[in-house]
């Protein structure tokens, strides 16, 4: 059964610092670290996680400077499987 889409701004009304994205059903979030270990070690455990959920991020990274957009592709818009990831991507960052 494929996840059902709640909404951006469904989503982001449940998260502290994500934001909708324009123009499509997705959100985001920029995290910055220390330096570039930090944000590697954070993209290391959130991509492990991510394998085990088999539900992935879209993201870039840029030394101390990781930027998030999380969508559930199967659905055509934001699930509570990106709720989920985001959340563990907050604890993951701290
Ligand atoms: N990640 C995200 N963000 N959305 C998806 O719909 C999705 C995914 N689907 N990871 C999974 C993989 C699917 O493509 C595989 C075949 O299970």
């Amino acid at each position: 059964m494929p996840a059902e889409k709640i909404g951006a701004e469904a989503a982001v009304a449940r998260l502290n610092g994500w934001r909708a994205v324009e123009g499509r059903d997705a959100i985001t979030k920029e995290f910055r670290f220390k330096d570039f270990n930090a944000a590697f070690g954070f993209m290391a455990r959130v991509a492990l996680n991510a394998e085990k959920q088999d539900h992935h991020p879209e993201w870039t990274n840029v030394y101390n400077r990781v930027e998030v957009t999380l969508t559930t592709h199967d659905a055509g818009g934001v699930t509570d499987k990106d709720v989920a990831l985001a959340h563990f991507m907050d604890q993951a960052a701290e």
